[in-house]
């Protein structure tokens, strides 16, 4: 359990997995470094001091949770990188299945976080060192490892999640969020009767806060419940100065203000470097919702928390296996038969799910299909859902091309469904699609699997047995 930001830090420094950096730029140099050490393996957290016109202790971090051993700390996940990607998401299932209960966060009258309190002209975003991350990218952002938070006007549910914030100027920003997102779905309720609503963005928090916030949680659940549960011990949390709105007492920098409705002003926002690898939501047209900054409360030497999405390399919590997790358990709810689930983490963040499956009944692949598909959990941004027999491990991407390769026909195996969920971040959206603002795209259903009506009659594979294979290792003494 980690109490802010810092404690995780002091950890990786003692156990030698922090690299630091004094004098770079923020305008792209940092974020070319977050790069290059990301790919490493066994990633070192980066920590950026004497940044480039700034003063000492005004710091960036980044690449949290870049190397899977890190994320044991808190999420108990077995630490070997040689531990398969099934075992890991076994494990973590029936961690959230006989233990997760939310523990509600307790509120305290004051924190580190109120050290500084700027109100008024006293407000400067430019204060804190806020990287430019990728060479398109249209300005500098500082929320990128951030928690966005808002309330529900009706039913009072506080709710965040990591939204990318960008600065325009002292005390201006604008809020990414994708539609649907709870943020999303909270600030309309104000913005349809006109009203702004009240905002606090965290930009730097204890991990287990962090990781709840990047978490597709259902509606109504809060994430600092969740967040309470994982450490152990409820999450600490002052009132906002401005808003009200609880914020984490220990939090490095909160910024607070009024979320304008898009009706009434926007700003052109991005391009930004996206997780599907490409510079993509700018091309709908690029603008975003402004928060005009009423607070900035922050730490003394603040360390502003970094998560750049990068190619072909991870600094967050990899939602990957949490989502798979949860997967699974929505299948088993609805189905019997999963053996196994994996989201490819190669593919992108949630583009291609894997299902190992026993089947019992015809159409028992193609119904597991379509609860990948129209689940929560799944839905969003979800490209193909490949069902594959139980002698394949679904999260090796090299056992999953040969059940594609080998127990498909394309034209009897592959399903489409169209104007599913998506959004502005799809790459592939056509211009036109964009211009009509459709941002829903297809799903691939790929049954890769023996097809149930002569399941029996399939040629049998080659793999050796378990059991002849134990029997020739022993006798040869081969232990691996
Ligand atoms: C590092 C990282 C960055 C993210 N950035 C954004 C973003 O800019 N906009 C967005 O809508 N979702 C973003 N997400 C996804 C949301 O944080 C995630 O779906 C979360 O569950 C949203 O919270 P909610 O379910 O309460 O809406 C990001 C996720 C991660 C891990
Ligand atoms: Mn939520």
């Amino acid at each position: 359990m980690f109490n802010d930001l810092r404690e995780f830090i002091d950890q990786c420094r003692k156990l030698g997995e922090l690299k630091q950096y004094d004098g770079v730029d923020w305008d792209l140099e940092l974020g070319v470094l977050t790069e290059i050490e990301a790919q490493q393996p066994d990633a070192p957290l980066v920590l950026f001091d004497n940044i480039k016109g700034y003063p000492p202790g005004y710091r960036v971090a980044a690449n949290l949770f870049a190397w899977q051993k890190r994320m044991a700390w808190l999420f108990g996940f077995p630490p070997s990188e040689t531990t398969s990607e099934a075992a890991v998401i076994q494990n973590w299932r029936d961690r959230t299945r006989q233990e997760l209960k939310p523990l509600a966060p307790v509120e305290v009258n004051t924190g580190p976080v109120l050290e500084n309190v700027h109100l008024g002209d006293d407000i400067n975003l430019w204060e804190f060192p806020v990287p430019k991350w990728h060479e398109l990218d249209g300005g500098r952002y500082i929320g990128t490892g951030d928690m966005v938070i808002n309330r529900d006007p009706e039913t009072g549910w506080v709710n965040f999640g990591t939204y990318r914030v960008q600065v325009h100027d002292r005390s201006t920003v604008t809020v990414y969020m994708s539609p649907g997102r709870h943020g999303e779905l909270i600030a309309r309720k104000y913005w349809d009767k006109g009203q702004s609503c009240p905002i606090a963005i965290s930009c730097g928090q204890s991990p287990e806060v962090w990781a709840a916030a990047t978490q597709q949680l259902p509606q109504g659940v809060s994430e600092y419940g969740w967040a309470g549960w994982l450490r152990g011990e409820p999450v600490e949390v002052v009132r906002g100065v401005a808003t009200g709105i609880p914020v984490p007492a220990t939090a490095e920098i909160v910024i607070e203000g009024d979320f304008l409705p898009p009706e009434k002003e926007t700003l052109p926002e991005g391009p930004f470097g996206e997780w599907t690898g490409h510079y993509a939501t700018a091309r709908s047209g690029g603008r975003a919702p402004v928060v005009k900054v009423k607070s900035i409360m922050h730490r003394n030497n603040p360390v502003l928390l970094g998560a750049p999405p990068l190619l072909f390399a991870e600094n967050a919590i990899s939602t990957n296996i949490t989502r798979a997790a949860r997967l699974w358990d929505e299948l088993d709810r609805q189905l019997p038969g999963v053996k196994g689930v994996s989201v490819i983490k190669a593919a992108g963040r949630h583009n291609m799910v894997v299902v190992s499956l026993e089947q019992k009944y015809p159409g028992h692949a193609k119904q597991a299909a379509m609860v990948v598909a129209g689940s929560h959990a799944g839905a969003y941004m979800l490209k193909y859902v490949i069902i594959v027999d139980p002698d394949i491990d679904p999260s090796n991407v090299n056992e999953v091309l040969w059940a594609i390769g080998s127990r498909t026909d394309p034209a009897i195996s592959i399903d489409i469904l169209r104007g599913c969920w998506g959004s502005q971040i799809d790459p592939f959206l056509t211009p036109q699609q964009r211009a009509i603002r459709d941002y829903t795209h297809s799903v691939a259903i790929i049954q890769a699997c023996k097809p149930y009506h002569f399941i029996n009659d399939f040629p049998p594979t080659i793999r050796t047995s378990p059991e002849l294979l134990k029997k020739v290792k022993e006798k040869w003494g081969i232990t691996n």
